[in-house]
């Protein structure tokens, strides 16, 4: 008699149960935070107590879900119990878990980077954000990714304050096999960035990615720098940049919000991608990010980071990021 395999099976199922598997664990933290609320909930045939309403509201607030939107989700559920639809534990969840994604489904929206049209320009995009939240290695991680699909990618390095930045792109463009257009540190990144825009156009490139610096104290100079960066390239192309993308620390939380606004005052952003997920207990704020204020609430979510691998850096979809912050067990 053979032993049952438990191991890795072979068939092909086994990958996305693994990449599924990889976000999970990701998600740990702020799974472990939200299980505090719903260890009630998943005892299944178990007649829904008003307790555990409270200790998932409690949970949703810990992770930096935000007000609004625990408390449109609370009011909901605790509606719906009251007209006795929701029969027992495992229905709660399941309207729980229906509700979550809902709430996401406004920053639902894919970047879309394709091979450059006969006579179109390249496309520009823009890595704006404070310093550390993971710009330049979100931006190495991209030039892996489109290169793998066939495409010329170039990086403009553009982070002029700190010679290691320039350095730290540069790195990323050897390994991937990516050219890199920078200047000594200290030099001025507009003009970075335009030198690296007429390049990329005099070369065919089909995506060009933009690293700028962060630096959050100088306030001031940091909004007026990436100000300028944008007027100098739409000298060159009154189109670009066609994306500026705001990278977050998933970290901060709540914090988050007042990142978007502020950064969005000096260039509106298009896009965000969310880092450090697996650092935190408070990756709940993609649920504050998809509620903000009317102007700010459908910028989508592109990417999230849940680990310092290249595969961590995800494309972001609602539904199994949901399930990986509800389900407590490992069965898919
Ligand atoms: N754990 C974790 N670390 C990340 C993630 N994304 C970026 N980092 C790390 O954050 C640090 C700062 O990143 P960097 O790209 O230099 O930030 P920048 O200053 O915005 O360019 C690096 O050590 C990255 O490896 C993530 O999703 N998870
Ligand atoms: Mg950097």
């Amino acid at each position: 008699m053979t032993e049952p395999n438990n191991q890795t099976p072979a068939s092909e199922s086994a990958e996305p149960k693994g990449f599924f598997g990889k976000l999970r664990s990701g998600l740990s933290k702020t799974r472990a935070q939200l299980a505090t609320g719903l260890g009630n909930l998943i005892l299944g045939e178990k007649e829904i107590n008003e307790g555990a309403l409270e200790d998932l509201e409690a949970a949703l607030l810990m992770t930096d879900v935000g007000m609004e939107t625990t408390q449109a989700i609370i009011s909901d559920l605790t509606a719906r119990a009251g007209r006795r639809e929701l029969a027992n534990m495992t229905a709660l969840y399941e309207a729980l878990n229906e509700l979550l994604v809902k709430r996401l489904a406004n920053v639902v929206k894919p970047l879309v980077i394709e091979p450059r049209q006969p006579e179109a320009m390249p496309k520009v995009v823009f890595f704006v954000g404070v310093n550390g939240v993971g710009k330049t290695t979100t931006i190495g991680k991209l030039a892996k990714r489109y290169k793998n699909k066939g495409l010329n990618v170039m990086l403009a390095a553009g982070d002029t304050f700190r010679a290691a930045a320039v350095e730290q792109l540069q790195a990323w463009g050897q390994r991937e096999d990516v050219p890199v257009v920078a200047q000594a540190q200290g030099s001025d990144s507009a003009s970075v960035a335009f030198d690296a825009v007429q390049s990329a156009q005099a070369k065919g490139v089909d995506v060009l990615l933009v690293d700028t610096a962060g630096r959050l104290q100088a306030k001031a100079q940091l909004m007026d720098e990436l100000a300028k960066i944008q007027r100098v390239v739409k000298r060159l192309d009154p189109d670009a940049p066609h994306e500026v993308i705001l990278v977050l620390d998933g970290g901060v939380g709540q914090n988050a919000l007042s990142q978007v606004k502020l950064f969005n005052e000096a260039v509106p952003i298009t896009g965000l991608v969310v880092t450090k997920l697996d650092g935190t207990a408070k990756a709940g704020v993609l649920f504050a990010l998809a509620s903000q204020s009317a102007e700010l609430k459908d910028i989508p979510i592109y990417f999230i980071g849940v680990g310092e691998g290249i595969e961590d850096l995800r494309v972001f979809e609602p539904e199994p990021f949901v399930a990986a912050l509800l389900q407590t067990t490992e069965a898919v």
